[in-house]
Protein backbone atom coordinates (compact mmCIF):
# COMPACT_ATOMS: atom_id res chain seq x y z
CA UNK A 1 0.00 0.00 0.00
CA UNK A 2 1.12 3.53 -0.79
CA UNK A 3 -0.13 6.30 -0.07
CA UNK A 4 0.01 9.65 -2.28
CA UNK A 5 -0.88 13.72 -1.93
CA UNK A 6 -1.29 14.98 -5.42
CA UNK A 7 -0.93 18.84 -6.59
CA UNK A 8 -3.80 20.78 -7.95
CA UNK A 9 -5.12 19.15 -11.58
CA UNK A 10 -6.90 21.85 -12.66
CA UNK A 11 -8.86 19.85 -14.88
CA UNK A 12 -6.00 18.10 -16.46
CA UNK A 13 -7.34 14.53 -16.78
CA UNK A 14 -4.55 13.24 -19.21
CA UNK A 15 -1.93 14.49 -17.33
CA UNK A 16 -3.27 13.08 -13.94
CA UNK A 17 -3.91 9.63 -15.87
CA UNK A 18 -0.23 9.58 -16.82
CA UNK A 19 1.28 10.26 -13.42
CA UNK A 20 -1.52 7.49 -12.19
CA UNK A 21 0.52 5.60 -14.42
CA UNK A 22 3.66 6.40 -13.55
CA UNK A 23 3.64 5.66 -9.39
CA UNK A 24 1.75 2.74 -10.89
CA UNK A 25 -1.34 3.49 -9.02
CA UNK A 26 -3.44 0.33 -8.27
CA UNK A 27 -7.67 1.46 -6.32
CA UNK A 28 -7.50 -2.16 -4.56
CA UNK A 29 -4.18 -1.09 -2.70
CA UNK A 30 -2.91 2.33 -2.60
CA UNK A 31 -4.64 5.86 -2.22
CA UNK A 32 -4.64 9.38 -3.12
CA UNK A 33 -5.07 12.20 -1.24
CA UNK A 34 -5.51 15.17 -3.58
CA UNK A 35 -5.03 18.75 -2.18
CA UNK A 36 -8.02 19.90 -3.74
CA UNK A 37 -8.53 22.61 -7.17
CA UNK A 38 -8.81 19.25 -8.86
CA UNK A 39 -11.28 21.56 -11.37
CA UNK A 40 -11.39 25.11 -13.18
CA UNK A 41 -8.96 26.66 -16.19
CA UNK A 42 -7.74 23.34 -17.63
CA UNK A 43 -10.06 21.60 -20.22
CA UNK A 44 -11.65 18.68 -18.66
CA UNK A 45 -13.07 19.96 -15.17
CA UNK A 46 -16.20 17.31 -15.61
CA UNK A 47 -13.89 14.75 -16.43
CA UNK A 48 -11.72 14.92 -14.10
CA UNK A 49 -13.98 15.37 -10.93
CA UNK A 50 -15.73 11.99 -12.36
CA UNK A 51 -12.65 10.35 -12.02
CA UNK A 52 -11.87 11.23 -9.37
CA UNK A 53 -15.24 10.57 -7.50
CA UNK A 54 -15.08 7.75 -8.87
CA UNK A 55 -12.09 6.32 -7.15
CA UNK A 56 -14.54 6.10 -4.46
CA UNK A 57 -13.00 5.42 -0.63
CA UNK A 58 -9.69 5.14 -2.48
CA UNK A 59 -9.35 8.76 -2.80
CA UNK A 60 -9.32 12.01 -0.36
CA UNK A 61 -9.99 15.42 -1.62
CA UNK A 62 -10.00 18.50 -0.19
CA UNK A 63 -12.02 21.52 -0.97
CA UNK A 64 -10.20 24.15 -2.89
CA UNK A 65 -11.37 27.61 -3.89
CA UNK A 66 -12.42 26.50 -6.97
CA UNK A 67 -14.59 23.87 -5.89
CA UNK A 68 -15.81 26.75 -3.63
CA UNK A 69 -16.03 28.54 -6.74
CA UNK A 70 -18.32 25.27 -8.80
CA UNK A 71 -20.23 25.12 -5.39
CA UNK A 72 -21.72 28.65 -5.62
CA UNK A 73 -22.06 28.76 -9.49
CA UNK A 74 -23.92 25.14 -9.44
CA UNK A 75 -25.99 26.66 -6.39
CA UNK A 76 -26.95 29.78 -8.25
CA UNK A 77 -24.91 31.92 -5.80
CA UNK A 78 -22.23 33.29 -8.45
CA UNK A 79 -23.60 35.54 -10.81
CA UNK A 80 -21.08 36.89 -12.92
CA UNK A 81 -18.68 34.69 -11.15
CA UNK A 82 -19.14 31.40 -12.69
CA UNK A 83 -16.55 30.77 -15.05
CA UNK A 84 -17.07 29.12 -18.68
CA UNK A 85 -15.01 26.63 -17.78
CA UNK A 86 -17.13 24.83 -14.80
CA UNK A 87 -20.49 25.49 -17.34
CA UNK A 88 -20.16 21.48 -18.38
CA UNK A 89 -20.76 20.62 -14.54
CA UNK A 90 -23.49 22.68 -14.37
CA UNK A 91 -24.89 21.18 -17.80
CA UNK A 92 -24.21 17.36 -16.74
CA UNK A 93 -26.55 14.48 -16.48
CA UNK A 94 -25.38 14.06 -12.81
CA UNK A 95 -24.62 17.69 -11.92
CA UNK A 96 -26.68 17.02 -8.97
CA UNK A 97 -24.71 14.32 -7.95
CA UNK A 98 -21.49 16.10 -8.78
CA UNK A 99 -22.81 18.67 -6.96
CA UNK A 100 -23.71 16.74 -3.46
CA UNK A 101 -20.05 15.34 -3.63
CA UNK A 102 -18.46 18.62 -4.14
CA UNK A 103 -20.68 20.10 -0.73
CA UNK A 104 -19.17 17.36 0.94
CA UNK A 105 -15.34 17.58 0.37
CA UNK A 106 -13.30 18.35 3.74
CA UNK A 107 -11.68 21.31 4.36
CA UNK A 108 -9.07 19.82 5.67
CA UNK A 109 -7.53 15.90 6.16
CA UNK A 110 -5.30 14.22 8.97
CA UNK A 111 -3.49 11.34 8.34
CA UNK A 112 -2.16 10.76 11.79
CA UNK A 113 -0.42 7.37 11.14
CA UNK A 114 1.92 9.07 9.20
CA UNK A 115 1.91 12.75 10.80
CA UNK A 116 0.44 14.78 7.96
CA UNK A 117 -2.08 17.39 7.89
CA UNK A 118 -3.30 18.18 4.74
CA UNK A 119 -5.07 22.04 3.65
CA UNK A 120 -5.94 23.42 0.39
CA UNK A 121 -4.40 26.71 0.82
CA UNK A 122 -3.12 27.05 4.66
CA UNK A 123 -3.83 28.00 8.57
CA UNK A 124 -4.04 31.31 10.16
CA UNK A 125 -1.08 32.35 11.73
CA UNK A 126 -2.80 32.54 15.34
CA UNK A 127 -5.11 29.21 15.07
CA UNK A 128 -4.12 25.99 17.12
CA UNK A 129 -4.58 23.18 14.64
CA UNK A 130 -7.11 22.13 17.12
CA UNK A 131 -9.01 25.49 16.20
CA UNK A 132 -8.45 24.78 12.46
CA UNK A 133 -9.59 21.46 12.51
CA UNK A 134 -12.75 22.80 14.39
CA UNK A 135 -13.25 25.68 11.68
CA UNK A 136 -13.09 22.76 8.99
CA UNK A 137 -15.78 20.75 10.67
CA UNK A 138 -18.22 23.44 11.32
CA UNK A 139 -17.70 24.08 7.55
CA UNK A 140 -18.15 21.00 6.57
CA UNK A 141 -21.66 20.47 8.56
CA UNK A 142 -22.74 24.29 6.83
CA UNK A 143 -21.80 23.39 3.55
CA UNK A 144 -24.15 20.07 3.53
CA UNK A 145 -26.78 22.38 4.93
CA UNK A 146 -29.37 23.93 2.03
CA UNK A 147 -30.26 27.04 4.60
CA UNK A 148 -26.50 27.17 5.67
CA UNK A 149 -24.74 26.99 2.29
CA UNK A 150 -26.53 29.93 0.96
CA UNK A 151 -25.82 32.39 4.30
CA UNK A 152 -22.61 31.01 4.16
CA UNK A 153 -21.84 31.32 0.40
CA UNK A 154 -23.82 34.09 -0.54
CA UNK A 155 -21.75 36.58 1.02
CA UNK A 156 -18.67 34.74 0.02
CA UNK A 157 -16.43 37.45 -2.21
CA UNK A 158 -13.30 39.84 -2.00
CA UNK A 159 -12.30 41.71 -0.32
CA UNK A 160 -11.69 39.33 2.50
CA UNK A 161 -10.75 40.97 6.21
CA UNK A 162 -7.11 41.13 6.52
CA UNK A 163 -7.13 39.45 10.23
CA UNK A 164 -9.34 37.57 11.89
CA UNK A 165 -12.99 39.01 12.14
CA UNK A 166 -14.59 39.05 15.69
CA UNK A 167 -17.71 39.23 14.74
CA UNK A 168 -20.67 37.73 16.91
CA UNK A 169 -22.09 36.50 13.38
CA UNK A 170 -20.40 32.93 13.01
CA UNK A 171 -21.46 32.71 9.52
CA UNK A 172 -18.73 36.05 9.33
CA UNK A 173 -16.07 33.84 11.18
CA UNK A 174 -16.34 30.82 9.34
CA UNK A 175 -16.42 32.86 6.10
CA UNK A 176 -13.49 34.04 7.12
CA UNK A 177 -11.99 30.54 7.76
CA UNK A 178 -13.06 29.61 4.78
CA UNK A 179 -11.20 31.77 2.75
CA UNK A 180 -8.07 31.27 4.50
CA UNK A 181 -7.77 27.47 3.78
CA UNK A 182 -8.83 27.56 0.02
CA UNK A 183 -6.57 31.44 -0.57
CA UNK A 184 -4.48 32.44 2.24
CA UNK A 185 -0.38 33.07 0.98
CA UNK A 186 1.12 35.76 2.11
CA UNK A 187 1.15 37.48 5.81
CA UNK A 188 3.18 40.92 6.59
CA UNK A 189 4.79 41.85 9.46
CA UNK A 190 1.86 43.54 11.15
CA UNK A 191 0.00 40.08 11.11
CA UNK A 192 -2.67 41.20 7.86
CA UNK A 193 -3.58 38.60 5.09
CA UNK A 194 -2.26 39.98 1.45
CA UNK A 195 -5.37 38.33 -0.50
CA UNK A 196 -3.70 39.91 -4.47
CA UNK A 197 -1.56 37.18 -5.43
CA UNK A 198 1.83 38.51 -6.60
CA UNK A 199 2.96 36.69 -9.95
CA UNK A 200 6.24 34.94 -7.93
CA UNK A 201 7.66 35.17 -4.88
CA UNK A 202 10.82 37.29 -5.75
CA UNK A 203 8.08 39.59 -6.85
CA UNK A 204 6.83 40.49 -3.70
CA UNK A 205 7.80 42.73 -0.72
CA UNK A 206 10.55 41.17 0.62
CA UNK A 207 9.19 41.99 4.26
CA UNK A 208 6.08 39.53 3.27
CA UNK A 209 6.41 36.22 5.06
CA UNK A 210 4.53 33.20 3.48
CA UNK A 211 1.61 32.00 5.44
CA UNK A 212 3.85 28.78 6.62
CA UNK A 213 6.75 30.79 7.48
CA UNK A 214 4.59 32.12 10.72
CA UNK A 215 3.84 28.35 11.65
CA UNK A 216 6.69 26.37 12.93
CA UNK A 217 6.02 23.04 12.22
CA UNK A 218 7.14 20.37 15.41
CA UNK A 219 9.07 17.49 14.07
CA UNK A 220 8.25 15.18 12.75
CA UNK A 221 4.85 16.55 11.70
CA UNK A 222 4.34 17.24 8.01
CA UNK A 223 1.81 19.85 6.34
CA UNK A 224 1.15 19.37 2.67
CA UNK A 225 -0.43 21.99 0.57
CA UNK A 226 -1.64 23.18 -3.25
CA UNK A 227 -2.80 26.32 -4.43
CA UNK A 228 0.32 28.23 -4.53
CA UNK A 229 1.36 27.47 -8.23
CA UNK A 230 3.35 30.49 -8.73
CA UNK A 231 5.69 29.48 -5.91
CA UNK A 232 6.02 26.14 -7.57
CA UNK A 233 7.12 22.65 -5.75
CA UNK A 234 8.27 23.99 -2.53
CA UNK A 235 9.79 22.26 0.21
CA UNK A 236 10.81 23.18 3.82
CA UNK A 237 10.81 22.53 7.38
CA UNK A 238 8.04 20.06 7.12
CA UNK A 239 5.93 21.86 4.39
CA UNK A 240 5.22 20.63 1.11
CA UNK A 241 3.63 23.16 -1.53
CA UNK A 242 2.19 20.51 -4.24
CA UNK A 243 0.85 23.08 -6.55
CA UNK A 244 3.45 22.84 -9.25
CA UNK A 245 1.06 24.28 -11.99
CA UNK A 246 0.53 22.11 -14.24
CA UNK A 247 -2.08 23.90 -15.89
CA UNK A 248 0.33 27.05 -17.00
CA UNK A 249 2.93 24.50 -18.80
CA UNK A 250 4.68 23.20 -15.51
CA UNK A 251 4.16 20.01 -13.43
CA UNK A 252 1.56 17.78 -11.92
CA UNK A 253 2.83 16.16 -8.88
CA UNK A 254 2.53 13.55 -6.32
CA UNK A 255 4.18 12.97 -3.39
CA UNK A 256 4.32 10.04 -1.57
CA UNK A 257 3.87 10.11 2.54
CA UNK A 258 4.36 6.54 3.28
CA UNK A 259 7.84 6.00 2.49
CA UNK A 260 10.95 7.32 4.56
CA UNK A 261 12.07 10.26 2.19
CA UNK A 262 8.79 11.26 0.75
CA UNK A 263 9.76 10.75 -3.05
CA UNK A 264 8.42 13.34 -5.81
CA UNK A 265 7.17 12.13 -9.01
CA UNK A 266 6.38 14.77 -11.70
CA UNK A 267 4.59 14.81 -15.20
CA UNK A 268 5.20 18.04 -17.50
CA UNK A 269 1.87 19.18 -18.71
CA UNK A 270 0.98 21.92 -22.04
CA UNK A 271 0.30 25.06 -21.23
CA UNK A 272 -2.94 25.04 -20.85
CA UNK A 273 -4.00 28.86 -19.53
CA UNK A 274 -1.92 31.96 -19.22
CA UNK A 275 -1.38 33.15 -15.70
CA UNK A 276 -3.74 34.82 -14.06
CA UNK A 277 -5.13 36.56 -10.69
CA UNK A 278 -7.04 33.68 -9.03
MN1 LIG B 1 -6.36 27.17 -5.25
Amino acid sequence: MAVYAIGDVHGCLPELQALLAQIDFRPQRDRLLFVGDILNRGPDSLGTVRFVRDLGEGAITLLGNHEARAIMGMSGLADGFFQSHLGALAQAPDAARILSWLRALPLMHREASLGVTMVHAGLYPDWTMADAFAFAARLSAVLRDDAGLTRLLAGFREPFPEQEPDDPDEMARLRFALAVMTRIRYCTPEGRLVWANPAGLAESPPDWTPWYGMRPLPEPEVMVYGHWAAAGLTIGGGYYGLDSGCVYGGKLTALRLDHPERPRFQVPCPCYVKPEIG
